[in-house]
């Protein structure tokens, strides 16, 4: 296996400033707020695969039936006119989905790279390991960073066709508007002829949706509150974690499912020489998994230039993994 690891983050210290900045904008901002991207630590990556295991958070299984039941239907599309093509990940973690179209796309003999993109440098490594055992001949490139840098880097590394997987509903983690700007971005970043495989959970039973982020044993609460432990390890915070309490709500309307910390009694919190006010019941808004019906999902492709290919669904149609066509 050919491997190469690039990074834009070699300076660690460049990392933690950023974290610092980010955390003091969003806790000084009316109403606070903390962005999800920072959940994945080495713990908060071992929280979300105890939430992928949860029989609540249907998310992740969905799309894993798509890619087990419906390899043959993706790959058809990803393999398009029979050229040799970048496979990108845009937050690959632990790729389990996109293993079994690797697989599959290797066996069918096509001429590809593996590009697996993630903020986690730790899971890379675990991916890393997984892909060697797994696909021992695979061609695989790993790049550690953002997304639209790490897309910049790997355009000019190479200059075949790209089919860019971004899974999971991790798009859901972005306010409507901020999703509609990625794809804008995305396609601005890919030639006419490129792929894009984007995954959507899809609107459904509200009380479905409101489970899978509000699980009786506070799986997800913890995963929640492990960025305010988080704060206190990497930014020297005094979060007294019994103090927060996690919140969920969905509006089937809207299609936001959002999570909140909301503060128990009046505290100053100290990070580091920074302090934060919060009055009791006021809440810190962690993140918003957004839902989608098959129209908004026509609609965001559309309007930012893309061709809706296909839509592919699990068997329950709970989600849907969307192929659009620069
Ligand atoms: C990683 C974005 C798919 O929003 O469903 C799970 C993260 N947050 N439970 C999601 C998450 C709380 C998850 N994604």
């Amino acid at each position: 296996m050919k491997l190469q690891l690039e990074t834009l983050y070699k300076n660690r210290e460049n990392v933690h400033e950023h974290f610092l900045q980010d955390v003091l904008d969003g806790l000084n901002q009316n109403p606070k707020h903390l962005q999800s991207k920072y959940f994945y630590d080495k713990k908060g990556d071992a929280l979300f695969q105890d939430i992928m295991a949860m029989p609540e958070y249907y998310v992740t299984r969905c799309e894993m039936d798509i890619f087990q039941n419906k390899t043959k239907d993706l790959a058809t599309e990803i393999l398009a006119d029979g050229s040799a093509f970048d496979l990108i990940e845009l937050g690959a973690g632990d790729a389990s989905k996109s293993l079994h179209l690797l697989k599959y796309l290797q066996k069918t003999g096509a001429k590809f790279t593996y590009m697996p993109i993630d903020i986690s440098g730790n899971i890379l490594e675990v991916l890393h390991q997984k892909l060697q055992s797994h696909i021992p001949n695979l061609d695989i490139r790993l790049l550690e960073g953002d997304y639209f840098e790490m897309l910049q880097k790997a355009s000019k590394v190479s200059s075949r066709r790209k089919a860019v997987l971004f899974l999971g509903s991790n798009i859901g983690n972005m306010e409507l508007s901020e999703a509609s700007d990625f794809c804008f971005e995305l396609r601005k970043n890919l030639n006419k002829n490129d792929i894009a495989l984007i995954g959507f959970d899809l609107k459904k039973d509200p009380h479905t949706i409101l489970n899978a982020y509000n699980d009786p044993k506070g799986i997800t609460a913890s995963f929640n509150l492990n960025l305010l432990e988080r704060i206190n390890r990497e930014l020297d915070g005094r979060f007294d974690l019994d103090k927060f309490e996690h919140f969920q709500n969905y509006d089937p309307l809207s299609g936001a499912c959002r999570s909140y910390l909301v503060s128990l009694e009046n505290q100053k919190v100290n990070i580091g020489i920074h302090s934060i006010d919060f009055k009791k019941d006021e809440v810190i808004y962690m993140e918003v998994s957004q839902k989608f019906s098959v129209e908004d999902i026509q609609n965001l492709s559309v309007s930012n230039g893309f061709k809706l290919n296909k839509t592919i669904m699990d068997s329950k149609k709970w989600f849907a993994d969307a192929i659009w066509t620069a």
